[in-house]
Order: C-alpha cells, then sequence, then structure tokens
C-alpha cells in the first residue's frame, strides 16, 4: 500500500475509547502479538469500581498511575500518561523533529503539539505525496491514541505495544526491549 494523499480527516472512526479499551483497531503491524490489560471484562463496572483511590498527578491533569518501566526513556519512570506522551512527542513535538513532521511531505507543521487539541490545527495540509505505508500507519495509530484522549489509561499495554511498533517501522534502530509482550 502507498498513499498519495490523507487529510486531517483521514484516520479510525471518532471516539475511539471502546476500541482502545479493547485493543483493537490500531493498525498491527505484521509479525506483532498484540493484547490487552484487563479492563475490557470489567468494563461494566466503570472505571471507579476498581480504581478508587487513584490521586490526580499535582501541577498536571494525569493520574497518579506510575508505569511500569521507562517507555519513553527519558531517564525516569514517569506516571503512565508521561510515559505515552514522550512516545507520541516522538511523532509530532514543538521542536520539528517528529516522525510525522519531518516525513516529506510533512503531515504535522514544525511547531505542532502532539495533543488533540492540534491534530487539526497542527496539520499541515500536505495535498498530495507519497507516503509509505508504515508512515500511513503511524499516522493512524497517532491519531487513534491522541483521540482516545486517555493517553494510555484505557489500555496501557495496548497503547505501549502500537506506539512501540509504530516507532520501530519508522526506526528500524529502536530499541524495543520494553515494549510490553
Ligand atoms: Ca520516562
Ligand atoms: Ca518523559
Amino acid at each position: 500500500m502507498e498513499a498519495k494523499s490523507v487529510s486531517s480527516h483521514f484516520g479510525a472512526h471518532h471516539g475511539p475509547q471502546s476500541d482502545m479499551v479493547n485493543g483493537t483497531n490500531a493498525y498491527e503491524y505484521p509479525g506483532k502479538r498484540y493484547s490487552s490489560s484487563p479492563h475490557k471484562d470489567v468494563l461494566a463496572d466503570g472505571c471507579v469500581g476498581c480504581h478508587k483511590d487513584i490521586k490526580q498527578l499535582s501541577g498536571t491533569d494525569m493520574f497518579d498511575i506510575k508505569a511500569k518501566a521507562d517507555y519513553d526513556r527519558d531517564g525516569t519512570v514517569e506516571a503512565v500518561q508521561m510515559e505515552v506522551q514522550g512516545l507520541l512527542d516522538a511523532l509530532v513535538n514543538e521542536n520539528g523533529t517528529g516522525y510525522l513532521q519531518t516525513m516529506n511531505p510533512p503531515m504535522f507543521k514544525k511547531d505542532a503539539k502532539a495533543t488533540f487539541h492540534e491534530l487539526g490545527s497542527g496539520w499541515a495540509g500536505s495535498k498530495s505525496g507519497s507516503w509509505s505505508e508504515a508512515q500511513i500507519g503511524a499516522l493512524w495509530n497517532y491519531k487513534m491514541i491522541i483521540e482516545d484522549r486517555s493517553r494510555g489509561v484505557h489500555n496501557a499495554t495496548y497503547t505501549m505495544q502500537v506506539l512501540y511498533d509504530t516507532l520501530k517501522a519508522l526506526n528500524p534502530r529502536l530499541n524495543e526491549s520494553l515494549r510490553p509482550r
């Protein structure tokens, strides 16, 4: 598959929260195995059925849930949502060094941030190009994870697996030893 045009509207249907909880509908890479956090079987009870004691990380809009590893490899094991954000930043960041900003033609503007708000306003507006399947898959997964808006809380395992495989497809030298199994 090769795509000659994509638009800011390309992507999974809006509101992918249930897909994320169920661990499905990301662009899954051939030869990779995907699994899930044990969320889908208990969803009827709602989040607070199990997570009555979760607090907010002070000064942020994130939950105080520590990640299992330093997934974004910045030297600190942070909250799950910060680790996910760190991986999303590899795709789009304010310094303009993200994979979706440095491909030719770029999908996102040089000063875009990896946020829900800037999915539309940060879109570079490239009208045509010749992107690889790995690049189109990366766009799909980036948008799905951003639009889920939980930054991994709905399904940390699937979110990390999809992000690692997305980054690995764009950078074959990526160290993926921390990818959840
Ligand atoms: Ca980290
Ligand atoms: Ca980080």
